[in-house]
């Protein structure tokens, strides 16, 4: 069995403001020539299909069309789930119909539906889609009192899987976030105060695991990855290299795995220098149509930098000035603020407003409030 396995298409996001359709649309051309090359038998994608739970119009166009065509005209079946940022049940829509057609969608969690099974020359295959699902929402659906967070609750959810005729050659396709993992900036953090992690024990037992959430390609261990993200999303991920995964799984489950890499409309870069330097354009195998956040080492005032800069580049998105500051404290403590969990930023201003430090417990009631708030967000109400 030979199936392609990618995450994160964040369909519909802005950039800086910027819309980056087109951009996910030529890259999602290439996945089609993917599959037809690769003779893939399968397409997995393990959630965060759209950005946000109510995506834009023209991303749901995008989505539709890409679905019909990977199934009608490459013949390859789809196996998506929900993650963090859909709501899973718009995500869902029509799933039972759709499922016929070789669309194997799952948003909201229905811990007791078969999975899908797809067979090679050795037999069957069988893909456990495991949507994303907050504990409090799997506490519910499954009648498990003592889910209190995510590692319990893929714990459970696995149980129940593995409980009954598990045997065979399995794929789990999950949104998670594993021990070990490593992050960047443009993913949603999956719990509020909380860690949200799951141990790669979960998921023995399966021949691999395809994961989402996490925007960087990478391996867990032996058989469990991550694809990472459709394109970078965040100037953290300069240095990614954004690909898809082929698997090639054997008659025992064997699975050995190859990286195809997406090449983008745009690339994203960091460019660091003098102004009147950089006005000079880019040097010979760079393009200037590049997404960019520009680094300016300039000392005094220049006028209009980013109007300028843009002459050049037009698709310079962000401008840092560090030769600005005397230090760079202030820079550097701005970036810092960027990066504080919602809970540290509201433990400053509590501090700042009371001269105390929040306790335990209004840390806790803190926490609640905006993981319902999340919730409500994703519709996703237990
Ligand atoms: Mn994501």
């Amino acid at each position: 069995m030979r199936f392609i396995h990618t995450a994160d298409w964040h369909i519909g996001r802005l950039f800086h403001n910027l819309s980056l359709l087109d951009d996910q649309a030529h890259v999602l051309d290439q996945l089609m020539d993917i599959l037809t090359d690769t003779r893939a038998e399968a397409l997995i994608v393990a959630g965060d299909i759209y950005d946000r739970a109510v995506p834009p119009a023209d991303a749901v166009r995008l989505l539709d069309e890409v679905i019909a065509r990977i199934t009608r005209d490459c013949r390859v079946p789809v196996i998506m789930i929900a993650g963090n940022h859909d709501s899973p049940e718009r995500l869902g829509f029509g799933s039972g119909l759709l499922a016929e057609q070789g669309f194997h969608v799952r948003g909201p969690l229905e811990p007791d539906r078969a999975p899908v099974r797809l067979g090679d020359a050795w037999g069957a295959v069988n893909f456990y889609p495991i949507p994303y699902a907050e504990p409090a929402v799997v506490r519910s659906r499954l009648g498990e009192g003592d889910v209190h967070n995510h590692d319990a609750a893929m714990a459970a959810l696995v149980g129940r899987i593995q409980g009954k005729s598990f045997a065979g050659r399995n794929v789990a396709v999950a949104h998670s976030f594993l021990t070990g993992g490593e992050t960047s900036d443009s993913e949603r953090p999956l719990t509020v105060g909380g860690t949200g992690n799951v141990s790669i024990d979960r998921f023995r037992g399966f021949d691999y695991v395809a994961l989402g959430h996490l925007h960087r390609p990478q391996e867990i261990s032996s058989g469990v990855r991550y694809s990472g993200s459709l394109l970078k999303y965040s100037f953290s991920e300069v240095g990614h290299e954004k690909s898809v995964t082929l698997v090639e799984m054997g008659a025992a489950g064997c699975c050995t795995t190859e990286l195809l890499p997406l090449t983008p409309r745009r690339d994203m870069r960091i460019v660091e220098g003098a102004f009147e330097t950089l006005l000079q354009g880019p040097v010979v195998g760079e393009s200037r149509e590049d997404y960019l956040l520009v680094r300016l080492s300039d000392k005094k005032a220049i006028l209009d930098p980013m109007g300028r800069l843009r002459q050049v580049y037009p698709n310079v998105l962000h401008l840092e000035r560090p030769g600005l500051l005397e230090s760079g404290e202030l820079e550097e403590m701005g970036q810092q603020r960027l990066r504080q969990s919602e809970r540290q930023l509201f433990g400053s201003f509590f501090e700042q407003m009371t001269g105390d430090e929040p306790s335990t417990e209004q840390e806790r009631v803190f926490d609640e409030v905006v993981d319902s708030l999340h919730r409500k967000e994703r519709e996703a109400v237990p």
